[in-house]
Formats: structure tokens, sequence, C-alpha cells
């Protein structure tokens, strides 16, 4: 799996790329299944709803169920990313499915990932990549992320930390930030079937509505950063920011299918 000169240029361009039908019908069961799983634990890393105690971020994943220790090294995100990013010794940094559940899922607020990144972790500079892939069908009714498109070309924006409007403490972007960001391109919404997955970049700035539909919203997420580039500060707990610098290496392109991760299940 390699991206084209031209979804490479998009990256640039825009910031972020969404690629359709990334992993087959087969594998996103697969990875419900193991969802599943991991949002029944009573684990502190299954942070909650402020308002319904749903389950609004399950973190940690790759330590605690093998399909998503699989999914981190899948080929699909780490080739692309090492491409990217022209470098091959990346370690998995966060590692998480941000789930909004039917009628309760909150949002997230407008935000650019290196702003927590650089002030909670002490990473030095905003190359890590986030790679998303959609466990539901993500349309516009279910809290899609909202993307400002270019908005990674000015940099790293003035932030403040809410601790505050959700039960996730977050570096979050003023909103004359985001209009005067917004007015260049306007904003995209990140849509389409389960399946369909999302590369963005540490500077873009993004955010979601609260899902009032009767439809879950599962996205999972793997946050990977060059090593040369790792955390300075401690003060997050592993699961937020993984202390491990293992260069991650990508596996076979059939990793989730593999009789092996049935059988470990
Ligand atoms: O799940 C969402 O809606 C937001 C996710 C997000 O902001 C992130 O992964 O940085």
């Amino acid at each position: 799996m390699q991206l084209t000169p031209s979804q490479i240029e998009r990256f640039r361009e825009d910031g972020f790329l969404i690629l359709p039908s990334l992993f087959a019908p087969a594998e996103i069961a697969v990875l419900r299944e193991a969802a599943a799983t991991v949002f029944t634990e009573d684990d502190p890393a299954n942070v909650r709803e402020k308002l319904s105690g749903e389950v609004r971020t399950a973190m940690g994943l790759h330590l605690r169920h093998e399909v998503f220790a699989r999914l981190v090294r899948h080929p699909r995100f780490v080739r692309p990313a090492m491409q990217l990013l022209g470098d091959d010794r990346l370690y998995v940094q966060q590692v998480k499915i941000n789930t909004k559940a039917a009628f309760e899922g909150e949002i997230w607020q407008w935000h650019y990932d290196f702003a927590t990144h650089h002030a909670e972790d002490g990473v030095p500079t905003p190359v890590a990549l986030n790679l998303h892939v959609f466990l539901d069908d993500v349309s516009e009714f279910n809290g899609p992320l909202y993307f400002i498109p270019g908005s990674h070309k000015h940099g790293p924006a003035p932030t403040r930390l809410d601790t505050a409007t959700t039960s996730y403490p977050l570096w979050v972007v003023d909103r004359d930030t985001v209009a005067r960001l917004a007015a260049a391109r306007g904003l995209v919404s990140a849509t389409g079937p389960a399946g369909t997955a999302l590369i963005f970049g540490d500077c873009l700035v993004h955010g979601s509505p609260p899902n009032l539909s009767p439809w879950d919203r599962r996205i999972f997420s793997v946050i990977l950063n060059p090593i040369a580039n790792a955390y300075t500060k401690t003060q997050r707990p592993d699961y937020k920011h993984h202390r491990a610098l293992t260069p991650v290496a990508p596996l076979a392109d059939d990793c989730l299918l593999a009789a092996s991760v049935v059988a470990a299940q």
C-alpha cells in the first residue's frame, strides 16, 4: 500500500486525506467484535461522556486486544505514514476508538492535535499523523469530523486548555481563529461508509458536532509519531501517550483476517 503522488499532493495542500473503502466489510466485522469487548471493560482507559456516562473514548487498545495490536501495525496504515513522513522509525503514540453513542455522543471542540501533544507531552514538532478508520457508516447526522482544509499551513494557532466542556481535557482553538481559517476554504465533513479511512496531520484544525441521530458512530484512531520527535514529558497516563519507543513494523496485509487473530479472541 503506497499513496499516489496526487494523494500526497492533496495531503500537503489540504492537511488530510479521505481514503474510501481502505478496509473491507469482513475486516470491519472483526474490528467491531473486538470493539464490543473492550467497551464492556471497567478500565480507566475507557473515558466516559460527561452527561450520559456512555463510553466516549476507549484508549490504549493495542495493549488490551490482539485485534487492535494488529491494526496499529497494519500496512495500510503504517506504509502511508512512513511514506508521508519519510521516516521508517515511528512509534505508536495513541490508540483509541471515539464512539459518539447514538443520541448521547458529545462534541469534540475545535482543536489541532499538536497543541495537546506539545503542551501535555512535550512533543517538539507537529509532524505526528492521526490515522482513522470508520467502524460505522459516518454521515452528516451522526457527528462526523469537520476539517478546515489548509489550516495546517498557518502553523500552530493560539490555544487554551478546556477542562469544562467535555470529560476529556483538550487544548482548543478560539472562535475568531476558526472563523478566520475557515474563511479561506470553508469546511469539509469527513463522511463515508464503514471502512473509510482518514489521515490528517498534527496542525490541521478539526472538531465534531454531537450525535443527535439514532446511529452510533465509532471511529478507530492511531497516532504515529517519529521516534526522533518523541515526548519529553510524562505527565499524562500511558494510555494517552504511550511511552514505548519501539519502531512499528508493518504486518501482512491479511493480518486482521488471519486464522490466528480469530483464535486469539
Ligand atoms: O472523534 C472525533 O469526533 C474527534 C476525533 C479527534 O478530534 C481526533 O482524533 O483528534
